[in-house]
């Protein structure tokens, strides 16, 4: 498969960054077969589009259907394994780190992927699918790998357990939002990665790292919102871009200590 128009320019950049933060959305996921809002989600409840479960007032109105949908996105996210594109994001961390830079991954997504493929630096702008809180106490729990046995689930507490999730209308978690306002305020260089860049304050993120003179690098198969304003837009699967942007950089998907044999450019 010829490398996406930009590769290399873009390979070149992300060689010489000393600073690089991710800004990763849904598309990601999608080669590890979680569905993605714009094209997937619906596929779990047609009749319900995301925004409309997604909310506070939704999980009060009726916190059974919202509880159920949630909990079946837990169970297909701890299902699903991270794939090449996420592993390549881990790799470019330790080859930063090996090269005494810095590399955070700032996620939309809930699905805990990016931990389970290595990375260490990871934001969780949305919260986590993988952990749920009481509406009472606030308590934090990690449910087992089993569905729940009832919807919605009660808590100790006496209230009942949410997705430890960011809904619509609520306010991000202001120490993810402080970390990821540092990371684009630093960055030589911002990776935006499988998103649509519709969801605000993240896809806020991109202007705010370009403002900052840092040079914008997106891969997605589609165009974003944001493709407009970004320096080389890489188009193809994150799963097979993102490993042959590393290797392109840096000559081998990871550092010598856990080179794996690169895969052709
Ligand atoms: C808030 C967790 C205020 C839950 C999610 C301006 C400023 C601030 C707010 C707003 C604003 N304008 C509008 C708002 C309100 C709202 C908003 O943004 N609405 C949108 C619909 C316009 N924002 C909020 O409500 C935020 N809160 O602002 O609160 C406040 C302040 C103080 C006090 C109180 C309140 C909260 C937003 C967070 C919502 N929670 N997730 C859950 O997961 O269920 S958002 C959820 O949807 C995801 O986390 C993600 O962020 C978003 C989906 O976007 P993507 O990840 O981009 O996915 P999508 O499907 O759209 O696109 C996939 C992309 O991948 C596509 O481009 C596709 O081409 C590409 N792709 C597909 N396959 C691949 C691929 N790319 C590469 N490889 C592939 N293989």
């Amino acid at each position: 498969m010829t490398p996406p128009d930009g590769l290399f320019e873009a390979a070149d950049a992300l060689r010489g960054a000393a600073s690089v933060a991710v800004l990763s959305g849904a598309g990601v996921s999608a080669e590890s077969g979680l569905a993605t809002f714009r094209d997937g989600c619906d596929a779990l409840w047609g009749r319900y589009p995301p925004e409309r479960l997604a909310t506070p007032e939704a999980f009060a109105a009726d916190p059974a259907l919202v509880s159920e949908w949630y909990d079946r996105r837990r169970l297909a996210c701890l299902a699903a394994e991270p794939n090449a594109g996420h592993r390549a994001l881990a790799a470019l961390e330790r080859w930063l780190d090996s090269r005494g830079g810095d590399c955070v991954v700032l996620t939309q997504n809930v699905d805990g992927l990016h931990r389970r493929a290595g990375s260490q630096r990871v934001v969780e702008l949305h919260g986590s699918v993988l952990t749920w809180r009481c509406t009472r106490s606030g308590e934090r729990v990690t449910p087992g790998p089993e569905p729940f046995a009832s919807y919605p689930l009660p808590s100790h507490a006496g209230g009942l357990l949410r997705p430890d999730v960011v809904w619509f209308g609520e306010a991000l978690p202001e120490a993810a939002l402080a970390a990821a306002a540092r990371a684009v305020a630093s960055c030589d260089l911002l990776l935006v990665v499988g998103t649509s860049a519709r969801v605000w304050p993240a896809a806020g993120l991109i202007g705010a790292a370009a403002a900052e003179g840092a040079t914008v690098v997106e891969v997605n198969t589609a165009d974003s919102e944001a493709s407009a304003d970004v320096d080389w837009h890489l188009r193809g699967p994150a799963g097979s871009v993102l490993p042959r942007l590393v290797v392109a950089a840096f000559g081998a998907l990871a550092p010598a200590r856990d080179a794996e044999s690169p895969p052709p450019v």
